[in-house]
């Protein structure tokens, strides 16, 4: 298996969390760096083409997208939500791969951080977790 994870570095702070999360899962799950390609990208808009460049090389079985978007004062949030989580969707649906959608969406930094090792569990674990659960469903339907 190989996986591409496509992080943005917009809110690094919680990001370096979820990159950090994943990373651990998968190597804890003995996949090795060889299995592993990081591409940091500035904020969460420009992680559908990234993905969408990465899908089309056709050199991994998924790839984690790892974000963070907090509410601001503008709706800024919602053209940023709307904009990736269709275009990470349409990627994966184009290029058949699963894109697991590991991009936070909360009101605010505390929100966020609840879901890095906090309360509400680590999406960066559980993005990771989905991607290999995903290639072995795809490898388990013998589609070719
Ligand atoms: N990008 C994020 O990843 N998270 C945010 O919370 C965010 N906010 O709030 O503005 C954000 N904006 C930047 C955006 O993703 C692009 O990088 C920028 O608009 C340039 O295209």
């Amino acid at each position: 298996m190989k996986f591409a994870i496509v992080v943005s570095q917009y809110n690094q702070e919680i990001t370096d969390k979820l990159l950090q999360g994943a990373v651990n899962r998968l190597t804890q799950l003995n996949f090795n760096e060889n299995q592993i390609t990081i591409v940091k990208v500035p904020g969460a808009v420009e992680i559908p083409l990234t993905t969408k460049l990465l899908a089309k090389s056709l050199k991994y079985d998924a790839i984690i997208c790892l974000g963070a978007v907090i509410r601001g004062d503008t709706d800024h949030y919602d053209y940023v939500c709307q904009q990736v989580s269709q275009g990470c969707q349409q990627v994966m649906m184009e290029f058949d791969i699963p894109v697991i959608f590991g991009i936070l969406t909360t009101e605010n930094e505390e929100q966020a951080e609840e879901r890095v090792g906090g309360k509400e569990g680590h999406k960066g674990v559980e993005a990771a977790d989905a991607a290999i659960h995903m290639v072995k469903v795809i490898h388990s339907l013998e589609l070719t």
